[in-house]
């Protein structure tokens, strides 16, 4: 992080205006929004470490043991000499567990928003596989930036967490589509997604006994005040998240516990009480859904692994030729 706000360099100034014209536009609109990146800043980052950590949120020990159990079986079907492309890197302990099981690889391509994270693990990664080819690229993972991959190795994405249950469904599509261009004909995405389960069950995970997914989400207030001079007053908002059943999605929200007025970047926003600002969807999707996500993303399901309690699925996913 920057230690004063009075020096930040080209590429944080770049950051910072991207922030605030989201979050300005987000709130003109009737229904209230902030996109869920926004919700990864350096202390959003180290409470999302957190929440993976926390008894109740079960998707991260849960696809961490499915690819340990079966690495093995995804490098076989890699082949060797391929170039891994991990979208939305974060910590990228898992990424360590195909880097590992992966023969002859050829290049690793971390791609994350926060240059911080990325060059951490970057730096990481070298120290520990030194022959490993680490080309970080710092990009939003919707973006699919030129990713100036020299190799004409083969290409196997990775996209871990759930992460693409952030995105509503066509924006899901779209993903994949892109995804499957850059990883091109004879390419392959390993994906992680959760799956739909007792309403229960998902409620707790993203409504934990300790509150850090509460702190996690009204993060973004304090990220509001520090970085564009916003007024919010953490005490009078509230996280919230459900599940709804017939979007088949978490929904969460930052509710406002009374009427009240608050300026962000110079403009006064009212809000009444119990009025939202949404921060994130987290869809869950059953066998169907994910079969019909890949289709319509131009990928075929060649492999699918899930723990004992069907908790979670990774999926083993192949480019299907285009017309
Ligand atoms: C990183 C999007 C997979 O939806 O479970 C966790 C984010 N938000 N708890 C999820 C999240 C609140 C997480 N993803």
């Amino acid at each position: 992080m920057n230690g004063s706000p009075l020096l930040l360099d080209r590429a944080e100034l770049d950051d910072r205006s991207e922030f605030r014209d989201a979050v300005l536009a987000g709130l003109d609109s009737t229904q209230r929004a902030i996109p869920a990146k926004f919700l990864y800043d350096a202390r959003g980052s180290a409470l999302f470490d957190e929440i993976c950590e926390l008894p109740e949120y079960y998707l991260t020990r849960t696809e961490t043991a499915i690819l340990q159990q079966h690495a093995g079986e995804i490098g076989r079907r890699a082949g060797p000499g391929c170039a891994l492309i991990e979208f939305g890197s974060g910590s990228s302990v898992k990424s360590r567990l195909l880097i590992e099981a992966l023969a002859e690889l050829a290049l690793y391509a971390p791609i994350d928003i926060s240059r911080e994270h990325l060059d951490a693990t970057a730096a990481r990664l070298r120290r520990d596989y030194p022959t490993l080819k680490v080309e970080p690229v710092c990009a939003d993972y919707m973006a699919m930036a030129p990713l100036r991959i020299e190799s004409a190795a083969r290409r196997l994405g990775f996209f871990p967490g759930s992460t693409i249950g952030n995105l509503e469904p066509a924006d899901a599509t779209s993903f994949l589509k892109r995804a499957r261009r850059l990883l091109r004909e004879d390419g392959a995405l390993v994906l992680g997604v959760d799956l739909k389960k007792d309403p229960q069950r998902l409620h707790e995970a993203y409504n934990d006994s300790a509150g850090v997914t509460a702190a996690f989400t009204l993060n973004l207030l304090r990220r509001m005040n520090r970085e564009l001079h916003a007024t919010f007053d953490l005490a009078a908002f509230a996280h919230e998240a459900f599940y709804d059943p017939v979007g088949g999605r978490i929904e969460i929200y930052i509710r406002s516990l009374r009427e009240q007025s608050v300026t962000v970047a110079g403009r006064r926003f009212d809000f009444a009480e119990g009025e939202r600002i949404h921060t994130e969807y987290s869809y869950k999707y059953d066998s169907a859904g994910i079969e019909a996500l890949a289709r319509s993303g131009g990928f075929r399901i060649a492999e699918t692994w899930t723990d004992p309690a069907r908790l979670f699925a990774v999926v083993y996913l192949e480019a299907t030729p285009q017309k």
